[in-house]
Order: C-alpha cells, then sequence, then structure tokens
C-alpha cells in the first residue's frame, strides 16, 4: 500500500520562470521576455517588443542557465528521482518559424539532461510552457493560425529525436486549459499566445485556437510513438475542482458547466473525440471552426498516454450571481469557500480536493496521472544565516501527500509521480515577480532584481528529502 516502488518524485519548473541569459546562445524573444512584471495586483501586460526602464523579470530570473550544476547537485541531493522544466522554444528554433534548429540551445538542454542524469534523475519535459517564440505572434497571430501547427511539430519532432535516449516523459501544452477561463484579460496564463480583438466572440477565437493546438499535439504524440515507442507523451492541464456552493439542483447545473470547459481540453486529449456538450455549443451559436479533412482522424490516433496536471486550489460557483466573484491570481468566478483557509494570495488551501481530483481524473479517462504542480507561495526572506522556517509549506505538502495516498489506496488511482511548483524560489507566472516563493531552496533576489543570487536550504528542504528517502511514508 501507499506509493508505488518506482514512484517519481521530484520537483517541477519552467524555463521562462528560472533560466534567465534570454539572450546566450543565440536565443529568441518569447513571450515571456516581453512581459512586464505585475505590480499591485495588476495583471502583467504583455508589451510589442522590450522597451527601456521597464522590468522584464525572466530576461534574467535565478540565472539556472548558467548555475543549473549547482541547483541540480541540491536536487540530487534532495533525493529527486525527476525533474519536470521545459525546453523554451526559442532557444531551438528563435523566431519559431526556421527550417533548422539552433545548436547553442539543443546542446544546453543535452547538458542538463545528461547533468540531471549523473544523479539518476529523470527529465520530464514540457514542450510549450508559456514561451512560444515573440515573432509567431508578431507575425502569425500565433495560435490563431493554421501555420503554427508546422512550427510546433517542427520543433517537437527536433527535440525528441535530439534526446530520444535522454527523456521518456513528455507533456505538449502547459495547462493547455486555462486559456477557456475568458473572463480574464490576456495574461501569462495561456500558451496561445493570441489577443483578443474587440468585439469578436472570444469563445469562438478560443475554439479555433484549441483545434489547432489539438492537432499539432496529436499529430506530435505520432511522431514520438515512431522516434521512440517508449515515449509517454502526456497532456497537461490545470485541474482545479469546481464544488456547488449548495445542495441546489440549481448550483449543480452551474458546476456542470463550469466543469464542462475544464474538462473539453483533457476530453479531446483523452478521448481523441470532441465532446457533445461541446458540439451543441458550436451548433447552438452557430460557431464556425476551420477544419481540414483528416483532422478529426488525427485527434483520433493522437492521445495520450498519461494524463499531467497542477493542482493549487478549488473554487465553488453558485446559480446565484450576486454571490460570484473574482479571485485574485486565479483564472475564474467564485465564491468564498468557508470551509477552507486561503493562501496570501488568496489561493483556497484544498488538500482533499487533490483526491477528488485524482478520483475523477481516473474515472474520466482511465489513465495514469501525474501531478506535475503544487504548492503553496509565500512571503519569505532571509535574515542573516538563520534558515527560513517554512512550517506553513511543510504543512501544505504533508497534507496533500496524504491525499495522494489515500487515493491510491482507496480510490484505485495509478500515479505516476509528484513534482510539487517551483523547489527552487523563481520568477512567478502570475506576477512576474519573485517574492511568491514556492522553493525548498531560497534564492537571494528581490523583486527590482537585487541580490547575489545565492541558494540557500529552507527547513523543507530536509523535510522533503525525508518524504523522498521514506516513499512518502514520513510526513
Ligand atoms: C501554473 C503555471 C506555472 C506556475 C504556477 C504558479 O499556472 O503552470 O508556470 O507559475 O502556476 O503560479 P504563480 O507563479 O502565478 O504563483
Amino acid at each position: 500500500m501507499g506509493f508505488p516502488k518506482d514512484f517519481l518524485w521530484g520537483g517541477a519548473v519552467a524555463a521562462h520562470q528560472l533560466e534567465g541569459a534570454w539572450q546566450a546562445g543565440d536565443k529568441g524573444v518569447s513571450v515571456a521576455d516581453v512581459m512586464t512584471a505585475g505590480r499591485h495586483g495588476q495583471p502583467r501586460q504583455i508589451t510589442d517588443g522590450v522597451k527601456e526602464n521597464l522590468n522584464y523579470p525572466n530576461h534574467d530570473a535565478i540565472d539556472f542557465y548558467h548555475r543549473y550544476k549547482e541547483d541540480v547537485s541540491l536536487f540530487g541531493e534532495m533525493g529527486f528521482k525527476c525533474f519536470r522544466t521545459s525546453i523554451a522554444w526559442t532557444r531551438i528554433f528563435p523566431n519559431g518559424d526556421e527550417l533548422e534548429p539552433n545548436e547553442a540551445g539543443l546542446q544546453f538542454y543535452d547538458d542538463l539532461f545528461d547533468e540531471l542524469h549523473k544523479y539518476g534523475i529523470e527529465p520530464v519535459i514540457t514542450l510549450s510552457h508559456f514561451e512560444l517564440p515573440y515573432h509567431l505572434v508578431s507575425q502569425y497571430g500565433a495560435w490563431r493560425n493554421r501555420k503554427m501547427i508546422e512550427f510546433f511539430v517542427r520543433f517537437a519532432e527536433t527535440v525528441f529525436r535530439r534526446y530520444k535516449d535522454k527523456v521518456h516523459y513528455w507533456m505538449t501544452f502547459n495547462e493547455i486549459n486555462n486559456q477557456s477561463e475568458l473572463e480574464v484579460p490576456f495574461t501569462a496564463f495561456t500558451n496561445s499566445g493570441v489577443l483578443y480583438k474587440d468585439g469578436e466572440d472570444k469563445k469562438e477565437v478560443m475554439y479555433q485556437v484549441a483545434h489547432y493546438q489539438f492537432v499539432a499535439a496529436a499529430l506530435a504524440v505520432k511522431k514520438g510513438h515512431e522516434i521512440n515507442p517508449e515515449f509517454k507523451i502526456g497532456c497537461m492541464l490545470s485541474y482545479q475542482p469546481v464544488y456547488p456552493e449548495s445542495c441546489n439542483p440549481e448550483d449543480q447545473i452551474k458546476q456542470l458547466e463550469k466543469m464542462h470547459m475544464r474538462n473539453f481540453f483533457g476530453d479531446v486529449h483523452c478521448r481523441g473525440h470532441y465532446p457533445a456538450y461541446a458540439l451543441k455549443e458550436w451548433e447552438n451559436k452557430e460557431y464556425k471552426i476551420a477544419m481540414e479533412p483528416g483532422d478529426l482522424e488525427i485527434i483520433a490516433a493522437g492521445t495520450v498516454d498519461y494524463l499531467a496536471f497542477s493542482y493549487y486550489m478549488s473554487f465553488v460557483v453558485s446559480s446565484d450571481a450576486a454571490k460570484m466573484k473574482s479571485v485574485s491570481g486565479g483564472a475564474t468566478i467564485a465564491v468564498d469557500n468557508p470551509y477552507l483557509k486561503q493562501s496570501e494570495w488568496g489561493w483556497q488551501i484544498d488538500p482533499v480536493g487533490l483526491r477528488y481530483a485524482l478520483a475523477v481524473l481516473t474515472e474520466r479517462y482511465e489513465l495514469p496521472l501525474m501531478v506535475v504542480e503544487n504548492g503553496i507561495g509565500l512571503h519569505e526572506s532571509k535574515v542573516g544565516n538563520m534558515m527560513i522556517q517554512d512550517d506553513a509549506r511543510i504543512e501544505y505538502f504533508a497534507a496533500h501527500i496524504e491525499q495522494m495516498k489515500q487515493a491510491i489506496d482507496l480510490d484505485g488511482v495509478k500515479l505516476l509521480g509528484y513534482c510539487p511548483w517551483g523547489p527552487i524560489d523563481l520568477v512567478s507566472a502570475g506576477t512576474g515577480e519573485m517574492e511568491k516563493r514556492y522553493g525548498f531552496i531560497y534564492v537571494d533576489k528581490d523583486n527590482e532584481g537585487h541580490g547575489s543570487l545565492d541558494r540557500t536550504k529552507k527547513k523543507s528542504f530536509y523535510w522533503y528529502q525525508k518524504v523522498i528517502s521514506s516513499n512518502g511514508e514520513d510526513l
């Protein structure tokens, strides 16, 4: 009982949130490179290029590009079995539409993967994590354009071939489903790179974008399996369950409708066809989604091997519109859950919701699952040589790991691994700042970019080390 022997304990990051070195090795400019930091709760802005005197936190981040050896050795010391990161598309294809890849970028990831393997750490790789080439946005309108399929598949094929003996676990798009939260203006929380225009039906555009991404992902899955039949290629969802506010059947229906949009992307990736509720919506609203002959067959043939998801919180919806409100930092509309505490950023902490998520996803798709993000952002600062006592983080993780164990033991969930988000402090995707810290390892850098970049272990470092060495028994 409990976690399987080969369980992948690790941590998760994304290239643009920690690598820095945004122009090193002929890297191109990514969407993340032209996004300003959000200040005082304002959403981050995507600019039309790199402007003077604006703060672009991803340019330097925590300089993992130059310091990865030190960082990987710390992950090794914690006992990591896997490490989830993304390959910055702009290191491999600086503009995104070139025919030949950039060797310096490919070499960087070769070196990183070799370093990980030295410590017996399995790389788990996201192809596209909020960092598509900016050139594809400005010249092609990003995923509005069908040409993106060709660019993405070329990128995927290039890295599949190059790393076929070094990487076995892959994911296509990070949190592909969060673009369905149309209440929120364009922020880092989307991989589509699409800037919505005034007056257009955003939802129709979103479905069109999704269609191209589904075809691209399915083609990538097929290519990947041809290159190495041992590859496990997954989709990746942001899975934050939504609960009805009460047992009022109208609340239940509200919840059902909300979950349709959360499930839509997983439904297509895992089942290989469009679900009835989406087809009905297209018909009712007279949406015209451009497709080419063969697209639906491609989607059917390219279903994923496993489902990966991020889990941070849960939401509550009510059929009473007056009770609904925007949630800080979260991409949804909800009422507070009186049974749950909130993090300093207003994210509702719900360990039991993780068991619920694991169980419903298992029932829906009958696929192995991987929790590839989970964690709590805290305000922390280092005073002298004192170790940071991050008991709130330890408590958060212990409660979530306990619920994963129950999902395995009681619900029959097949769980491949667990990657807490940001094992080392990094730039927040939502705010673009350093002060929302997730790490077991502290990085000396503040929002303004000051600091030595020195790494130091927090209390949770030793705690997680013990969790891994006891295979999740000693919490
Ligand atoms: C997810 C993203 C990550 C990460 C995380 C935490 O949505 O996949 O990139 O940043 O959220 O969010 P934040 O950094 O806004 O706290």
